[in-house]
């Protein structure tokens, strides 16, 4: 074992120092704003706050999919919130989403504007008010829940437990990076198993599960997660891969993985998505030919 020399918690925990690691600079142990700083409005009935994430990605997906379907009302803009800068604990924020974190969204199209944070509640915000993409079937319905609510559950044993240690913190720790490491694998056995039986999570159709599930363990298959690939031997979940793949081929996914991006190739980088056209004319390469 590589453990650092052994640690005794003292009686009462007290923020005294920067803890290290990746993105340490924006954690704390309080809520609240930070500073003032309004929201920006545009001109849709959505407004979304967010960040090409993974959890930022299931929004987007499910409403370039809705635009796609013919669902006007499902217009959006998507702002840019630069998490790495605090933007998350202005005070704007903050009123749309206490807990400070992407994606936030604001429905305007009704007399009161309407908040709803956490993805998992905003894909079924959207989900039921255009009646799109979860089932009305009782069972198939549950079923969707189900693998939507498995997903809010597990990916924080995956980003914050596996991806936080193996890849962003100070030093690795053997313990920490085996039982991260360990669950993980057993989460993408779980989609596997289910995926052997079914082309979709909940069922013959593709949901707002597989919306809230692809962006991360999608990307993980693909070994485009943490550079784990090889670790974790992911080609080893081959219907898992076809699932993924199977996804990555809509057109409305390949939209929703560029709103908000702010990192990779120029071109698949859309930072703020107000109209359509965007996608042709606002992606970074265009903004900023080198
Ligand atoms: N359970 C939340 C998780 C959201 C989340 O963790 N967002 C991250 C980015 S992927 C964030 O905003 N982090 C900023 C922070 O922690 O200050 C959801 O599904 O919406």
């Amino acid at each position: 074992m590589n453990e650092s020399p052994a640690y005794v918690p003292p009686a009462v925990w007290t923020w005294n120092k920067e803890s290290g690691g990746r993105f340490a600079n924006i954690n704390r142990p309080i809520a609240g704003p930070t500073h003032d700083k309004d929201l920006p409005v545009g001109r849709h009935p959505l407004q979304l706050y967010s960040l090409g994430t993974p959890n930022g990605v299931k929004v987007t997906v499910m409403l370039e999919e809705l635009l796609a379907l013919g669902h006007a009302g499902a217009e959006y803009d998507a702002w840019l919130v630069k998490i790495n800068e605090g933007d998350q604990f202005g005070s704007g924020f903050v009123a749309a989403n206490p807990n400070s974190k992407i994606p936030a969204l604001v429905d305007r199209s009704g007399p009161t504007p309407v908040r709803v944070f956490e993805s998992g509640a905003i894909l079924m915000h959207l989900a039921e008010k255009f009646g799109a993409f979860w089932p009305t079937d009782t069972a198939a319905r549950a079923e969707c829940l189900s693998w939507l609510f498995w997903q809010m559950g597990s990916a924080p044993f995956l980003g914050g437990g596996f991806g936080h240690f193996y890849a962003y913190a100070p030093s690795q720790i053997e313990y920490a990076i085996d039982r991260y490491a360990m669950e993980v694998k057993r989460q993408l056995d779980v989609l596997d198993r289910r995926l052997a039986e079914s082309p979709y999570l909940a069922g013959d159709d593709y949901t707002i599960a597989d919306m809230a599930v692809w962006p991360w363990y999608g990307t993980l298959v693909k070994g485009q997660l943490y550079e784990a690939g090889e670790f974790l031997q992911v080609q080893e979940y081959e219907n898992v891969l076809r699932w993924t793949d199977q996804i990555a081929q809509r057109p409305a996914v390949r939209r929703g993985r560029m709103v908000n991006r702010a990192w990779g190739q120029p071109s698949s980088q859309l930072h703020e998505r107000h109209e359509a056209s965007d996608f042709e004319t606002k992606t970074q390469d265009k903004l900023m030919p080198p």
